[in-house]
């Protein structure tokens, strides 16, 4: 096959289709969901034109226009005006949504003053057949200049239509009609054109020039290698002498291009009357957006989804729990003469991986509701609801969808910032961001009410607790917002909460399908690679050194020798274990946590997951395997910690985890920001600076947290 140095660029609105018809394309399975701005980055796919050619295609996040005000509406401009080296496409296809043909145009008639040929792909055009819109393609082909292919991207049709308008116009280079600007702009934009050619060597196009006089900010002036006062010098000459001609530079565009858009649109678009919409958006509107019910139900909503995903996963976590048992139970005597063999794969590897791995039915349950919210439309109606609310702390609507998709993971969380176009509000949200209650959290809850809470107090109960653990981050994020926003200086005014409601929609089930089926992969694979690795260096960090003498001594004692073997056997397995690196260690950090309860395992643990928390359930299930508790008496991890007691001090045979105990470690891990990989991620979004100072500052309130936590529970309970 020919692989031709094609680049194609998919450009739009945001929400209008344009990753469901790159996936399409290209057969990926990039993200995509019902509201607005679901893709924040640029992803590139190739994608078989025919027989012998082979295209690169674009997905660029959606923007509204081409005077990009967000970081990933520039990540589209830059795309497109080629300021990454590279990318510049030699075809545009913009994705319009047939709902929005004269919004979505306006980008196109930016977009076509680029220099680069473009087609025009309708999107969601089953959404005109349902709701009896008629629309004119030929017409409008014919008065745009440029090929109009109607497609429906989520059901990979009108593919082949566009393949080969795509085919054709890689040849002919089609170029939109454009409006027609008044004297005084053409010559400006003349003007400034010969002394920008003059000032640096670059070659713009004319309607990248254009771009300058709109919007001097844009990505553009990164390709201009020359004297940047200079060039700024030039673009004021050029806006200066547009306003002498009776026109405000930044109003005249838009008005401009609607005049020129309106006659083009006449008799093109038609609507059935008979035709009855499909759901009424608005009466739905009404109540989902009501200042008092629309947060009542929200909080229901929200109530429902934790209690579900306490109640559904039960019966396939036990079922993951007895194959694990089973599996050490079978293994273990095949490696009876490899007593450290044996204890890496049994103790080690199967204990910790296995401690983990049961927690995925709650993964996948609760990815089943995120889908869910973020599909029918859901989503941007809550994110409108919470715009009052985070008013206050110097948040915004724009906060919410980064913020809920921080209880999955704090990383897209953080990348879907990138949307706000507040400096100031987008900071403060990605730093408050890690404080909801990420997925990775869930399983320490989980073991946590399933053990101490379900068992006293019911699983009503038990689903509130879990519902409260995650709303445990926002009390301490509100106020963290609040003064954050007095801390920080701004720059400039605050700019107002726009967001597009989007229609809402029948669940896909393929969308919805490919994100649980997603959350499901990243949740095994981390089991098999984090958890994997140090499940492994956890497990010889508590198994040496491991001298014969001790074994013998114990066996010599006189004193225990009216023990049986088995109970022998434990005192042995338990001093090999405090003794170990790891003991050692965990009796030098007890004393910082004896406050909050823990007793030296749980210290270790704690610290030893401040890299990535999951570990946390890893290696108590391999410090419980090889201290003995879970080889006969106790199957799983759950039960040895129930028959945990203190080894040593003032409480020395007593219970160590009782409900004090778990509250303060629930608490810890919903505050403690444990998670290497959003520090990385705040310090590539901000800096190293606030990477850091979030990851202490967490990590001391989080600590102060939980001490608190067992103290008051400890006194009350
Ligand atoms: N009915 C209908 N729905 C569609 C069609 N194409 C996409 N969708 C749905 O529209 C929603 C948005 O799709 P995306 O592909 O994420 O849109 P996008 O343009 O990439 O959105 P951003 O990345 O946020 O700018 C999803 O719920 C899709 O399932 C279509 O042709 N018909
Ligand atoms: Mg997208």
């Amino acid at each position: 096959m020919k692989k031709t140095e094609s680049t194609i660029a998919l450009i739009g609105n945001p929400n209008t289709g344009k990753t469901s018809l790159f996936n399409a394309l290209t057969g990926q399975n990039q993200r995509v969901g019902n509201y607005p701005g679901v893709t924040v980055e640029k992803k590139s796919g190739s994608w078989k034109l025919n027989q012998e050619k082979e295209v690169t295609v674009i997905d660029l996040p959606g923007t509204y226009s081409l005077s990009a005000q967000t970081i990933d509406e520039r990540i589209a401009v830059d795309v497109l005006s080629g300021s990454i080296p590279g990318s510049k496409p030699n075809l545009i296809i913009i994705v319009i949504d047939v709902e929005n043909i004269q919004r979505n145009l306006y980008l196109a008639s930016q977009a076509s003053e680029l220099g680069v040929p473009m087609i025009i792909a309708l999107n969601c055009w089953d959404v005109a057949e349902r709701k009896g819109i008629l629309i004119d393609c030929q017409l409008l082909q014919k008065r745009l200049g440029i090929p109009v292919i109607p497609t429906i991207a989520n059901q990979s049709k009108g593919i082949s239509n566009l393949a080969i308008a795509v085919e054709n116009a890689l040849e002919e280079t089609s170029v939109m009609v454009r409006p027609k600007w008044p004297i005084v702009i053409q010559e400006a934009i003349e003007n400034l054109g010969n002394s920008i050619q003059s000032i640096t060597n670059n070659k713009l196009s004319n309607g990248e020039i254009q771009r300058l006089i709109f919007d001097s900010e844009s990505a553009l002036v990164n390709r201009l290698n020359g004297n940047p006062e200079n060039i700024k010098k030039a673009i004021k000459v050029a806006k200066d002498s547009i306003h002498q001609g009776g026109y405000h530079p930044n109003a005249v565009e838009s008005l401009i291009r609607f005049r020129f858009l309106k006659p083009l649109l006449s008799d093109i678009i038609a609507r059935q009357a008979t035709i009855k919409k499909a759901i009424h958006t608005e009466s739905i509107d009404e109540l989902l957006l009501n200042k008092y019910w629309g947060l009542m139900i929200f909080i229901g909503l929200m109530y429902f989804v934790f209690q579900s995903v306490y109640s559904w996963s039960g019966p396939l976590m036990n079922l993951i729990d007895s194959l694990f048992s089973s599996l050490k139970s079978g293994i273990a005597p095949l490696l009876e003469n490899t007593p450290m063999l044996q204890s890496l794969i049994v103790d080690g590897i199967l204990s910790g991986v296995g401690a983990f791995a049961i927690f995925l039915p709650q993964i996948l349950v609760l990815f089943l509701f995120i889908s869910l919210l973020e599909e029918t439309g859901y989503m941007a109606r809550a994110a409108f609801l919470m715009d009052k609310l985070f008013q206050w702390c110097g948040l915004n609507g724009k906060s919410f969808v980064p913020l809920l998709s921080s209880y999955a993971c704090a990383i897209p969380g953080i990348l879907a910032t990138r949307t706000i176009n507040d400096k100031k509000t987008r900071i403060i949200t990605i730093l408050i961001a890690p404080l909801m209650s990420c997925s990775a959290r869930l399983p320490i809850y989980i073991l946590m009410i399933g053990v101490f809470v379900e068992p006293s107090y019911g699983p009503t109960i038990a689903g509130i607790t879990l519902f409260s653990m995650h709303f445990i981050g926002v009390l301490v994020a509100a106020p963290a917002a609040y003064l954050l926003n007095c801390i920080l200086e701004r720059k400039s005014k605050p700019l107002a909460f726009v967001m597009e409601l989007p229609r809402y929609r029948v669940p896909n089930f393929k969308n919805m399908a490919s994100r649980i089926y997603e959350s499901g992969h990243s949740f095994i694979s981390s089991a098999g690679t984090i958890i994997f690795a140090f499940t492994i260096v956890i497990w010889a960090l508590f198994y040496f050194p491991r001298p014969a003498s001790l074994e013998n001594n114990i066996r010599n004692d006189q004193s225990i020798q009216h023990l049986d073997s088995a109970e022998i056997q434990g005192i042995i397995d338990t001093s090999y274990l405090e003794q170990s690196f790891g003991g050692r260690l965990g009796k030098k950090i007890q004393p910082l946590f004896n406050e909050a309860g823990y007793d030296w395992k749980i210290s270790v643990a704690v610290i030893a997951s401040l890299p990535a928390r999951e570990v946390i359930i890893a290696t108590l299930g391999i410090l419980y395997s090889l201290g003995g508790e879970t080889n006969e008496n106790s199957k799983d991890l759950r039960t040895s910690l129930k028959n945990a007691t203190w080894d040593s001090g003032p409480r020395k045979g007593t219970p160590v985890f009782n409900i004090a105990v778990a509250f303060s470690i629930m608490i810890f891990f919903a505050l403690c920001m444990q998670c290497g990989a959003t520090i990385a991620i705040i310090a590539q979004e901000l800096n190293w600076r606030w990477a850091i100072g979030s990851f202490i500052s967490l990590s001391i309130i989080a600590w102060m947290a939980s001490i608190l936590t067992y103290q008051l529970t400890h006194y009350f309970l």
